[in-house]
């Protein structure tokens, strides 16, 4: 068996299983996103099969036949890896590797795979090690490891690759240890959140399924630099950034990692940490790529997540990004009819900005009332606070006072109550 090195491009062969299952995703559709997936992860897909006959076989998914014709394709064509679209069970993982003899792995284990190349950060690193673990655990065999870690390649790239000795006892003592480190690394966090929250900025994150533009979008309205590619999972970790909005409101605005169909159990377990900032949102903007084709099962691939995260009664506003390259622009008014906080955007172009922006403000507006205040000149540190914090309608001076007309929150509004000017009732008598 051929040992695959880090960096070599990977020939790979796609399986999809068609359970005629009706649904608006066909097989075909799934396939497709799995090549993307496959190419993101630096492999060159060189051929691929939709198995469309028999019920799956517990042994091996597909049927041996099926398995061996497909083995003899590879091994003609030199490929290295098949990969299936379903996830397999370890021993059908086992199974199909000693018919085909070719290393086999599923879309869970490639998009594990995708997230070991990207991680960047000590949390994002810790979470992916630990999915990986998660992962490979149960598929180690009394003899030691299967074919996929013997090759290497797509499939145990990443933390998880480390010279660990594939034990079962030492694995889950890593998996231990891992889990006390996300647990610091969230507890810092959260006092980090604390900190934030007292001096508060309205919270606003960018959720959606992956390459819908996100990225793009916090770049072009906070004029920063997050890395954006024509790849899928290009965002690993949350990113923040303070805008300062038209209407003068500033905000935080949060970029997460991107979601995707069937995404593995693994992950999201793994990324609790990281996805709990969507928790703590005021708004979330959920952004569509709308020139997709399946758009609609994109939206709801991501709420099935933001469902499992307890967060679909935040205020959501749709933004449907990419009109730029929308063909069929009869598409928009329809959804208008449908979703009422919808707004048209071109993040690349910086197309439909001021409605975002509306509609967020819009939202944040509501608990949150206009206040007289009067600061005395030498208190700077506080005046200096709310223009960094608040919405300044207003500035004024009299006497040594400085005088600002301001929008406050009610627990802002409570921390400044010394400063509030009252008015008087008027005496009607
Ligand atoms: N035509 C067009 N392309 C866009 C627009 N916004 C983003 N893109 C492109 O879409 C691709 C993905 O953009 P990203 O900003 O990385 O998407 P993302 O949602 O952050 O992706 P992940 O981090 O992978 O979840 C890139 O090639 C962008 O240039 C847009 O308004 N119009
Ligand atoms: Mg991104």
């Amino acid at each position: 068996m051929k040992q695959i090195k880090n960096n070599e491009k990977e020939k790979v062969f796609l399986v999809g299983f068609d359970t005629n299952r009706k649904s608006d995703i066909t097989t075909e559709d799934n396939i497709k996103e799995l090549a993307a997936l496959a190419r993101t992860a630096n492999a060159d897909v060189v051929g691929q099969a939709i198995v469309r006959r028999g019920p799956i076989n517990p042994g091996s998914f597909i049927s041996k036949d099926k398995a061996n014709e497909i083995g003899d394709t590879c091994r003609e064509h030199e490929i290295t890896t098949i990969i299936f679209d379903d996830d397999l069970s370890p021993s059908q993982q086992r199974n199909l590797e000693q018919i085909t003899e070719i290393k086999v792995i599923d879309r869970t284990n490639l998009i594990l795979d995708i997230f070991a190349g990207r991680a960047r950060t000590s949390e994002g690193i810790l979470q992916v090690e630990l999915a990986q673990l998660d992962y490979l655990l149960p598929r180690l065999t009394g003899k030691g490891i299967n074919l996929s870690q013997q090759v290497g390649g797509i499939g145990v790239r990443g933390p998880g690759e480390k010279k660990l000795e594939y034990d079962r006892r030492k694995i889950r003592n890593r998996m231990h240890l891992l889990k006390n480190e996300i647990e610091k690394v969230r507890e810092h966090r959260q006092r980090h959140r604390q900190k934030r929250q007292d001096n508060y900025l309205p919270i606003i994150t960018l959720v959606g399924y992956t390459n819908t533009g996100k990225s793009t979008l916090l770049n072009n309205i906070s004029g920063s630099d997050v890395f954006v590619e024509n790849k899928l999972f290009a965002t690993l970790d949350p990113t923040t950034r303070r805008v300062t909005m038209p209407c003068n409101r500033k905000a935080l605005f949060i970029d997460t990692v991107g979601l995707i169909n069937k995404l593995p159990h693994q992950l999201v377990a793994a990324f609790r940490a990281t996805l709990e900032e969507i928790t703590y949102s005021d708004i979330l903007v959920h952004v569509v790529d709308i020139s997709h084709e399946h758009f609609k099962n994109e939206i709801s691939s991501v709420e099935k997540v933001l469902e499992e995260l307890k967060v679909l009664d935040k205020p959501v506003i749709f933004a449907f990004n990419k009109i730029d390259i929308l063909k069929d622009k009869s598409v928009i008014n329809k959804i208008k009819k449908q979703k009422t906080k919808s707004v048209f955007i071109s993040a690349i172009n910086k197309q439909g900005f001021e409605e975002l922006f509306k509609a967020i403000d819009g939202i944040l507006k509501k608990g949150i009332k206009a206040y007289n205040l009067k600061i005395p000149q030498d208190r700077n540190d506080i005046v200096s606070s709310i223009y960094e914090h608040n919405k300044v309608l207003k500035t004024g001076y009299k006497e040594n006072n400085v005088i600002l007309r301001v929008e406050l929150n009610a627990a802002d509004a409570g921390k400044l109550k010394q400063f509030i000017i009252r008015r008087r009732k008027k005496n009607n008598g």
